[in-house]
């Protein structure tokens, strides 16, 4: 593991006995370890900050600026309060008003309890893992800056994005198009570090989804959901009548402690049962794995349109923070404060101490959450996979099967992404047409075998066409050909011991030394898992990994280890690189598993 020196190759050290010399020559060399803190200078291969863009938006074939909704909001809004200024003079909308003063029916929960404790705190729980959710959201954002409405990511398609145009660079990497958030904004806040804001994301997100599932369940065995929930049509009558209250600037009484108005119920009523389940629906249709289970909805929902709804959902709670926390602070402050937070009807300063003690632990949190991953990244990866690790496994077990896509659905653009090889080894291969290139494939199996290009097409031909989604976020579909991995697995016969399945690339990775990484050997059976020499009805391009490239649909891109020169069957990958299951895994902290 990582403690071990870092100087010396993966062959020179001391092995569990018996594992040593079942390693063949060759295949572990040029391994590295990636180091434990994560050095703003030297990340993934000394990539600079590099700043983005204002957000813009496409219509038709122009993009518009966002900042532009500042001062264009600003004059609807003055506009707004005009015309609703002019609505409250008219008689008959006083009638409407008074008829609907904003606060429907109460259907008798107790008036004067206000919020209950659980309440109280789950609200709190709720604030301290969202901003969490967000900025770590935020930067898994800016790893791919785009956002489209199909699993196509043609560039100049994109219906939104931070990023300039993409260069005309044919081999331009999604990785170079990443760009840098402010540290304190985004999480961990530096360019390319979405393994670790991912752990943040995912973890996170679990707690906060506990924390909403007790307070769904709560709210529904006390009278707290009525709320929450309107049981008249007039809230909609109310929501218009508390619209234009507001907007005249003659705000409706502050009524929280008894019950919300219209506006509010609305409000809230969306955040908790629309956004949020929202929320979790489109992160996991993002996953690879479930995207090859529900095939139907996924041609239709395409991971794409996932991701674009997701942001959407970030971009209501974080319309919502702003509005909620401005009433908050003008609506009478104190009495707010107590109704969240101290549960006293009065107006006394107990619910704003409460509320400052929050706060500090807010901020507290806020501060410390970038620099403790920068310096504590294995932590990060480490509570990370103990909080969602056994999701990725469960989503692994799917039985996926081909056929979801046909020639149609083939990619026009397919974004390359990873470090070039550029080796003498690999140059001359490519020069003398791969014909001197031999797959090696050893470790504990029966039959260890050296096969060329040539042996490999003559085996049986399998062909597939899949959707690839890389983690930082980008997708495409492409048709694939070349050989099953089970018919490699039959010619092998791995031993029983074997478990993992790693794939050694004659590239290096971002920091230098051999790209590698390590699969379940179950996922080797699946019917979508392959090793390519075609793409597309053509041989493999140098840029997607010739001569052979891993296809595992069942996980993100980064596991599709292109350029393939040998593979090696292993009972664990503990003593290989730095243990944790491929190249990204040891320097850049992300999961072996990521089915997801
Ligand atoms: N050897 C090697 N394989 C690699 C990489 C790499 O850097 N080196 N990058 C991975 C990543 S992050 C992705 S998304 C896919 C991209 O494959 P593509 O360039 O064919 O789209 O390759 C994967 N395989
Ligand atoms: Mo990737």
């Amino acid at each position: 593991m990582s403690d071990e020196a870092g100087s010396m190759s993966a062959e020179d050290r001391p092995h569990a006995s018996g594992a040593s010399d079942r390693i063949p020559p060759g295949f572990r060399s040029g391994l590295t370890e990636g180091t434990d803190v994560v050095d703003g200078v030297t990340w993934s291969g000394s990539v600079p900050a590099a700043g983005g863009v204002a957000p813009r938006v496409r219509l038709g074939n122009r993009w518009f600026n966002l900042l532009w909704l500042l001062p264009l909001g600003f004059v609807v809004l003055l506009v707004c309060v005009a015309g609703a200024k002019g609505l409250r003079g008219m008689p008959s909308v006083q009638r409407f008003i008074t008829e609907h003063p904003g606060t429907g029916p109460v259907a008798g929960h107790d008036d004067d309890a206000g919020l209950p404790a659980w309440a109280r705190w789950s609200h709190f729980f709720n604030l301290f893992f969202i901003l969490f959710i967000l900025r770590s959201g935020l930067q898994i954002l800016s790893d791919h800056p785009r956002l489209y409405w199909t699993r196509h990511c043609t560039p100049g398609r994109e219906w939104f994005r931070i990023q300039k145009p993409v260069p005309a660079d044919p081999l331009w990497t999604a990785k170079q198009d990443s760009i840098s958030l402010p540290g304190q904004v985004a999480l961990p806040g530096i360019r390319h570090s979405i393994g670790l804001a991912r752990w943040w994301h995912l973890g996170v997100s679990t707690l906060w989804l506990l924390n909403g599932l007790v307070f769904y369940v709560l709210l529904f065995v006390t009278p707290q959901w009525k709320r929450l929930v309107p049981t008249s049509w007039t809230v909609f009558p109310n929501a218009l009548s508390t619209a234009i209250q507001y907007l005249s600037l003659d705000w409706p009484r502050n009524d929280s402690w008894v019950a919300y108005n219209g506006l509010q119920q609305l409000a809230y009523f969306v955040t908790v049962f629309v956004a949020a389940p929202l929320a979790l629906i489109t992160g996991l249709g993002m996953s690879p794995a479930l995207s090859t289970r529900f095939r139907r909805i996924s041609r239709v929902l395409s991971i794409q349109t996932a991701r674009s709804l997701h942001f959407l959902v970030f971009s209501w709670f974080l319309l919502f923070i702003v509005i909620h926390v401005g009433l908050v602070f003008t609506t009478g402050l104190l009495t707010n404060l107590n109704l969240i937070s101290s549960g006293r009807s009065d107006n006394s300063w107990l619910g704003f101490w409460i509320f400052v003690g929050w706060m500090a632990v807010v901020v507290a949190g806020w501060v410390v959450a970038t620099p403790f991953t920068l310096r504590h990244p294995r932590v990060v990866q480490r509570v990370g996979y103990a909080l969602i690790g056994g999701v990725q496994r469960w989503f692994e077990h799917v039985d996926v099967r081909p056929g979801a896509y046909t020639a149609r659905d083939i990619s026009p653009y397919f974004w390359h992404n990873g470090r070039y090889p550029d080796s003498a080894e690999y140059k001359a291969l490519q020069e003398g047409g791969f014909a001197d290139y031999r797959l090696r494939i050893g470790g504990l199996v029966a039959h260890p075998a050296e096969l060329s290009l040539d042996d490999l097409r003559k085996l049986p031909v399998h062909e597939q066409i899949t959707q690839h989604f890389c983690i930082q976020g980008w997708s495409g579909v492409a048709k694939w050909t070349g050989v099953s991995m089970s018919v490699i697995l039959d010619l092998v016969m791995p031993d029983p011991q074997a478990r993992w399945v790693v794939f050694y690339s004659l590239g290096e990775g971002a920091d230098g030394g051999t790209y590698y990484d390590a699969h379940p050997i179950e996922h080797m059976r699946s019917k979508l898992t392959m090793l390519a020499y075609g793409m597309n009805d053509r041989a493999l391009p140098f840029g997607h990994g010739a001569p052979l490239r891993l296809r595992n649909e069942v996980e993100l891109g980064f596991k599709q280890v292109k350029w393939i020169k040998a593979i090696e069957f292993v009972a664990e990958f503990s003593d290989i690189g730095s243990g944790f299951g491929g190249y990204n895994e040891d320097h850049e902290f992300f999961g072996y598993r990521q089915s997801l």
